[in-house]
């Protein structure tokens, strides 16, 4: 029998920050695809710089009566249709309540921020002051609604495959009473680490992959790209600091420049690879907020970016979530390392440009 290789032989990967493994078999890459096919995600170029039927358009009315102002950079609303609101009533959270029926209260607010005045803009084809912008918007952001609330988070939907409603470049703030799933998870495992070897598990990851450089898609000074080793989606990347941050908040003005710089590169490399405007579901995580943990320690966070994109293999071919994943394990065709390369390769400048 031949000798493992990590690009050819099917193996499983082990995701220290949620403690789940995830299958990855290389040999299925020639599998022929005659299943469904998405619409060519839109181009930014055919998009009008102003709508004036967008409600995230400088100057139009929202479904609430108000109007969206002549902004000129960021702008930030409370959702009009929110997930979550800062007050009604909660239900009854009797310790001896039957613990197959539990329930606790769950308050909260949802901001949405327009990152930009022009619909045709889109990180990677934004000026670097555009992206510093949105950069010192959202740590504003966290640190107004990080005082009230225990988890602040920050997510782009981008593309109608990722359900963005719209075309306009924004993104949405939810702050919530509760830990969501996966930070909650997320902090287990971090803080198991950090009791266990005295360090930052994502500050050993970052060094190991600095010197492996074999999931590395790009660099700068202060940050670095990966595919995580333990990568599920195709394309899914990582953004990490070089030294340690606990939270956005904390992020000096170089760290914010040099992110602007890093997000712009990613983004348009994403862009690059099939030559649309990559879709993907983006956010930022880091050490938790508000009453509960702005006291404690938490040395075992380090504040990092995550881009999970559907593509697979085409604009139009996404990658399915179904079965098997559903029911007993993600699982993965090409490898995390092949990911990485495919998009090293790609220029830092967007093919619009
Ligand atoms: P998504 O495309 O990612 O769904 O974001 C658009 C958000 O904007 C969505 O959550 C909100 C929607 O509720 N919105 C308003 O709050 N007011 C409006 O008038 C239109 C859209």
């Amino acid at each position: 029998m031949s000798l493992f290789n990590i690009n050819e032989h099917q193996h499983i990967r082990y995701n220290p920050l949620k403690g789940e493994w995830i299958l990855v078999s290389p040999h299925r890459m020639l599998r022929p695809w005659s299943g469904q096919v998405e619409p060519d995600p839109t181009n930014q170029q055919q998009i009008p710089d102003h709508d004036p039927t967008n409600p995230l358009c400088p100057g139009v009315t929202r479904a609430s009566g108000i109007v969206t102002p002549n902004y000129q950079s960021t702008f930030v609303f409370t959702n009009d249709f929110p997930a979550l609101l800062e007050d009604g009533p909660s239900p009854d959270t009797d310790p001896s309540a039957d613990p197959l029926f539990k329930m606790a209260a769950a308050k909260g607010t949802c901001r949405v921020m327009c990152f930009h005045p022009k619909t045709n803009k889109q990180i990677p084809t934004m000026d670097l002051n555009d992206i510093q912008n949105i950069i010192k918007e959202w740590i504003s952001q966290l640190k107004e609604l990080g005082a009230k609330y225990n988890w602040v988070q920050i997510f782009e939907n981008k593309g109608a495959i990722m359900g963005c409603s719209n075309p306009h470049p924004h993104c949405q703030i939810w702050a919530s009473s509760f830990m969501p799933n996966e930070p909650r998870i997320k902090d287990q495992y971090l803080k198991q680490y950090y009791c266990e070897h005295g360090r930052q598990l994502l500050m050993d990851y970052v060094e190991k992959e600095i010197q492996k450089q074999e999931r590395v898609v790009c660099e700068n000074t202060e940050w670095i790209v990966v595919v995580p080793f333990w990568a599920i989606w195709p394309f899914e990347t990582m953004v990490l600091p070089k030294k340690q941050v606990q939270r956005f908040t904390d992020l000096t003005d170089v760290q914010q420049c040099e992110l602007a710089k890093i997000m712009k590169e990613i983004c348009s490399k994403y862009d690059n690879l099939f030559k649309c405007s990559f879709p993907y579901s983006m956010g930022w995580h880091g050490a938790p907020t508000g009453p509960t943990y702005s006291t404690q320690n938490m040395q075992h966070w380090t504040f990092h970016g995550m881009y999970y994109p559907p593509l697979l293999r085409s604009a139009t071919i996404k990658k399915f979530m179904v079965g098997y994943e559903m029911l007993a394990n993600s699982q993965r065709d090409l490898t995390p390392e092949k990911a990485a390369i495919m998009l090293r390769q790609q220029s830092s400048i967007h093919y619009t440009l």
